[in-house]
């Protein structure tokens, strides 16, 4: 009996290549170099810095983004107010950040699929999900997620990155199905220091799969500045370490987002690979609803922060070039308020939904603790009659 490996023949051995000792260098030499570049067209004030792309000399295109950011900001007072008079859940307010959102839905095609993270409405509404929608999904509504269009969208993700390997997941089977589609995650900078978000860079980057990261980075995860999040002089050089092509935005110049996301989606569409763009923002609200930002950061920081905001720095520049005037911008806050206080009069004539439907939609099979509290909910005396 033999006891142990067996072992080939000796002749049958091929001879194994000497491990070759590095070679000593007198000078250090570098092996790889990267950089990160950032892109602007406008500056704060709302001048162009440099000649701007394309779509950005056509008046209808730069209104239909200046009006998305003023819905979106619309939609934001408004859930703000039914929050505070105790007729929403907890929101959270995308005040001043409204560019990220915009530009990058705008440079989608209606076939990709978003992955929003809780700050996006602004690129949920410019694809189609209605303002009745959103309020439902933040009045605790389940069919607030479940909206009419688009269809393949992803619903709110509140989860801190966990959408970011999903997002994988649909770029996985768009290469699969050999579609010419293209995956977009959008998630803040505090999500970036998550094991998700890792993990989701680097398959993307071995697979080479049709997928846009977006960080929407307005530098604070509820009370954790930038500086305390990451050592790192940038968030998008976080694309280098999984072989993905990472840049900087400025997140508060609509232009820049959009011709950064073009750019990014064309070449994921052409079987370029994935992308990441850091987009630079500010968080000029409270985290969420549930929040006081006055606790931890001082009003001059914010104050500061008002001069980049992106809505007046969109309209200064129409109306420098003249496509824009009072006229017409009272035309649309008019034309918008309306469209918010109607949403929000069909949101508070909706009727609740049951109880139950919170257990609705997460398991296909409800576990049996849930279970239990399902019937719990639908019936408060079950459990005693059952006797536990
Ligand atoms: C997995 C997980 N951990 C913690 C939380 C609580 N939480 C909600 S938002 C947030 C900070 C997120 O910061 P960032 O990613 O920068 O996004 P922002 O809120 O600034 O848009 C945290 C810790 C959560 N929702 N999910
Ligand atoms: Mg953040």
């Amino acid at each position: 009996m033999t006891i142990g490996c067996a072992m080939p023949p000796l002749e049958t051995i091929e001879e194994q290549p000497a491990i070759t000792k590095p070679r000593r260098l007198s000078v250090p030499t570098a092996v790889a170099r990267f950089e990160i570049r950032y892109s602007r067209f406008l500056d704060p004030k709302g001048n162009a810095e440099r000649g701007l792309p394309d779509f950005a000399r056509d008046r209808a295109e730069l209104v239909a983004l200046y009006r998305a950011m003023v819905l979106a900001r619309r939609f934001d007072t408004k859930a703000v107010a039914l929050q505070r008079t105790g007729r929403l859940g907890t929101f959270a307010s995308a005040l001043g950040q409204e560019a990220v959102p915009v530009g990058v839905a705008s440079a989608m095609r209606a076939e990709d699929v978003l992955l929003p993270s809780f700050r996006e409405h602004g690129a949920q509404l410019w694809r189609g999900v209605s303002p009745v929608e959103l309020l439902l999904f933040w009045g605790g509504d389940e069919r607030g997620s479940n909206f009419a269009e688009p269809r393949e969208d992803f619903p709110v993700c509140v989860p801190v990155g966990t959408h970011a390997p999903h997002s994988v997941g649909v770029a996985l089977a768009f290469k699969l199905r050999q579609e010419k589609r293209v995956a977009v995650c959008v998630f803040g900078d505090g999500a970036t220091s998550k094991g998700d978000v890792a993990e989701a860079l680097n398959a993307a980057g071995v697979w080479q799969l049709p997928v846009v990261f977006v960080i929407n980075n307005n530098r604070w995860a509820i009370s954790v500045p930038l500086a305390h999040q990451t050592a790192a002089e940038t968030l998008a050089q976080k694309a280098i370490a999984a072989g993905i092509e990472g840049e900087q935005v400025d997140g508060n110049d609509v232009i820049a987002v959009r011709e950064a996301m073009s750019r990014a989606l064309g070449k994921a569409r052409a079987g370029g690979g994935p992308h990441l763009i850091e987009a630079l923002t500010y968080r000029l609200g409270d985290h969420t609803t549930a929040d006081d930002a006055s606790r931890y950061r001082s009003g001059s920081e914010v104050s500061a922060r008002w001069a980049e905001e992106p809505i007046a720095r969109l309209r200064n520049y129409l109306v420098a070039e003249g496509m824009w005037g009072k006229a017409d911008e009272e035309r649309l806050l008019a034309e918008i308020t309306l469209t918010i206080e109607r949403a929000a009069e069909t949101y508070l004539a909706t009727p609740p939904q049951g109880i139950e439907t919170i257990f609705d939609f997460t398991y296909q099979t409800l576990p049996k603790d849930l279970a239990e509290q399902r019937q719990a909910a639908l019936d408060p005396m079950a459990l005693e009659r059952a006797g536990k």
